[in-house]
């Protein structure tokens, strides 16, 4: 049966090389090697995949069979996780331990199998522990199929201009915003927990794998810090490397830390590099470019603006929006924005800025932007600074809430089940929860996978049930009981969400509809964001909340996870059994005993 349809497949991917019609197969070797590399000017050991970092990009078009096939030569086992991507009927090709499938060995090689349901910007990643902080990490461009319909004309109906739109979305730069620490995921995950301290502190920041370290001073980064801001500092200053003091003990909690665990170089001791940057190489002559922006950051909110060139906002996520023109867009873990860039300025070189905003640190990067046959840059003007805030009063910022899906789609207006799931600071200064007190433990990747037995933690705050073919409101309430809390990059597997409602303050109500019919004003029905990762409202004075709304369609167990790195290895995740009345039977090859091909 399996191998009928693998040869039908096979003919089916040379037929379509001759027709050009029936679906395509895309296989995609990746080899995984842990060496030295200095992508910021430090060297230390990290991931590489096919001798590349980060990753080769996958592209492919919508529709097409994916068979990335993954040898592990690292010395630590591993999985790999394809970012907003359904896995419709595929749910063992999710990457994720102890849910969809068994660690990949050392030595091992594992093929994932997916079919590209949906087009737009994507990205793949490391799934285990830490290993994003590793630099296991690259792209997923899938281009839409012919005929599908593009927001286009809401930026021009010059014919010329849609031409160059349509041309420059299908050869389109990948730029991947990310975040790079001197210290291995395993340094990082076992200092944190010695010392009892989220390790929100990083060295560098890296557009396409490639950036500095800078170390501007104390008195400057502190000239960065607004008086409203200042309180929270707590009469310290941050550090050389633009980080809240370990000590604050209102990031920080006022848990019993271990200090002296913290090795030189984690929170302070900044040194200076100054390799060359990436480069984005566009040729005024094609009119417009597009840029693909993807953030894999572990730890840093991101703010990116590129001087000179307003941006015109397209797609989200992987999926079109109504269109914006914007000057600046701030970054959560995880997300993708696809913008157009006109390229009517003098032939020279501009700037791209990338801001880390966090309250947590301050810390900037930077690429060019070259015009083919550019000169240097004379005068920059840049719209954000250092810290990423605005430089004059015109500047406008992305909302990301307030981003309207094209064409226009909208959730059910009445739900089959609420899920309220807390989020909050567990025990632990390093352990956070996503529901009821209680960390997804990281032995849980040692589990059969829940595909496998779905009962394995029943009776537990740890796995969600749901049915297929339902409707679904996840609450989010993040709770200041446990002390300060950034915004939550909340991430959920498979399928998308619709952010329908957020606010400040306790939310003392069992359901949507109920919050609805009291404050009217935080919920949108009609043209709600739809995403597949959920920014949480900061906990600075009060507790926040924030409700999306999905549809159950793909069964399987499906990861709801907090995308900050350290709160993921630190517990905040839940596993969402989706369809639990139609579970999948899962193919031999992913099951006991399966070898993954
Ligand atoms: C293009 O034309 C459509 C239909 O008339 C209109 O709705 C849209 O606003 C126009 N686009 C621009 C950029 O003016
Ligand atoms: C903060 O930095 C300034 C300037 O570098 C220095 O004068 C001051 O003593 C520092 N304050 C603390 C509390 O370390
Ligand atoms: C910074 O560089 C100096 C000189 O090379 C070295 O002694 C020191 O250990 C470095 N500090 C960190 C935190 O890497
Ligand atoms: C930044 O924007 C805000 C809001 O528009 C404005 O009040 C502020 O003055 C701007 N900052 C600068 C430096 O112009
Ligand atoms: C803001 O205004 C300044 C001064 O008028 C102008 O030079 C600049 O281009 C404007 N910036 C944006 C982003 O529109
Ligand atoms: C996680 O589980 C392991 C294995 O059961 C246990 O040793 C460890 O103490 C747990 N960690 C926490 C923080 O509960
Ligand atoms: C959140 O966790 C803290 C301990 O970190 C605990 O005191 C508090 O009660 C928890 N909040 C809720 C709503 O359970
Ligand atoms: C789950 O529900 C979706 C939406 O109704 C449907 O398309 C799909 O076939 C169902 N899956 C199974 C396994 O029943
Ligand atoms: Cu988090």
């Amino acid at each position: 049966m399996k191998s009928s349809f693998f040869c039908l497949s096979l003919l089916a991917s040379l037929a379509s090389l001759v027709l050009g019609d029936a679906p395509n197969t895309v296989v995609f070797p990746v080899t995984l090697t842990w060496a030295k590399g200095s992508p910021d000017g430090f060297e230390r050991e990290m991931i590489f995949m096919n001798g590349q970092f980060p990753g080769p990009t996958l592209n492919i078009q919508e529709g097409d069979n994916v068979e990335f096939v993954v040898t592990n030569q690292l010395p630590y086992r591993t999985t790999i996780h394809f970012h907003g991507i359904e896995q419709y009927n595929t749910p063992w090709s999710d990457g994720v331990p102890g849910l969809s499938q068994t660690h990949i060995q050392p030595g091992a090689t594992f093929t994932y199998k997916w079919t590209a349901t949906q087009y737009g910007t994507y990205w793949y990643h490391g799934h285990t522990q830490g290993q994003l902080e590793d630099g296991l990490y690259g792209a997923i461009n899938i281009q839409p199929k012919d005929g599908t319909s593009t927001p286009f004309t809401m930026i021009s109906n010059d014919t010329t201009d849609l031409h160059r739109l349509s041309l420059a979305e299908s050869n389109p730069h990948m730029v991947i915003l990310s975040d790079w620490s001197h210290f291995t995921s395993e340094q990082l995950h076992d200092i944190s927990i010695a010392a009892d301290i989220d390790p929100l502190c990083g060295d560098s920041i890296l557009i396409n794998g490639k950036g500095n370290v800078n170390c501007p001073g104390v008195p400057f980064i502190m000239s960065l810090v607004p008086p409203t801001i200042t309180p929270l500092l707590m009469g310290q200053n941050l550090t050389d490397k633009g980080c809240l003091a370990p000590t604050n003990v209102l990031a920080q909690t006022s848990y019993p830390h271990n200090i002296a665990a913290i090795p030189p170089g984690l929170f302070t001791g900044c040194n200076a590099t100054s390799t060359p940057g990436s480069i984005i190489d566009v040729d005024p002559h094609k009119g417009w470019a597009s840029l693909n922006f993807i953030s894999t950051a572990s730890l840093q909110e991101m703010v990116i603006s590129i001087d000179d060139h307003p941006m015109y906002l397209y797609a989200v996520d992987g999926r079109y929006v109504t269109p914006q023109r914007i000057d600046a867009i701030t970054f959560s873990h995880g997300s993708r924005y696809s913008v157009f860039v006109e390229l009517d300025q003098p032939a020279q070189n501009y700037i791209i800025r990338v801001a880390g905003d966090g309250l947590n640190q301050k810390i900037f990067g930077s690429a060019t932007m070259r015009y083919t046959g550019g000169k240097n840059i004379n005068t920059p003007h840049p719209s954000i600074n250092y810290a990423g805030v605005n430089t004059t009063s015109n500047v406008t910022f992305l909302n990301d809430l307030a981003v309207v899906p094209y064409p226009p789609i909208k959730p059910s207006a009445t739900v089959d089940q609420t899920v309220s799931l807390l989020l909050n600071r567990t025990g632990a200064a390093w352990q956070w929860s996503l529901n009821d007190n209680t960390p997804f433990n990281e032995s849980l990747e040692n589990m059969t996978p829940l595909l496998w037995n779905p009962t394995e933690l029943a009776n537990t705050p740890l796995t969600i049930t749901t049915k297929n073919n339902t409707w679904v409101d996840l609450i989010l309430l993040a709770s200041i009981s446990g002390g300060l809390q950034p915004r939550h990059p909340i991430h959920k597997h498979s399928n998308k969400a619709f952010i329908i409602g957020y606010g400040n303050g306790e939310f003392p109500y069992t359901t949507a509809a109920e919050a609805m019919a009291a404050l009217p004003q935080n919920f949108n029905l009609e043209t709600p964001a739809y995403r597949d990762g959920f920014y949480t409202l900061p906990v600075a004075q009060s507790s926040t909340w924030m409700v999306v709304r999905y549809f159950v369609e793909n069964p399987g167990a499906f990861l709801l996870h907090c995308h900050i790195n350290p709160h993921l290895t630190g517990g905040m995740g839940v596993a969402i059994l989706d369809g639990i009345d139609r579970w999948p039977t899962v193919p031999a090859a992913y099951g006991p005993g399966g070898n993954g091909s």
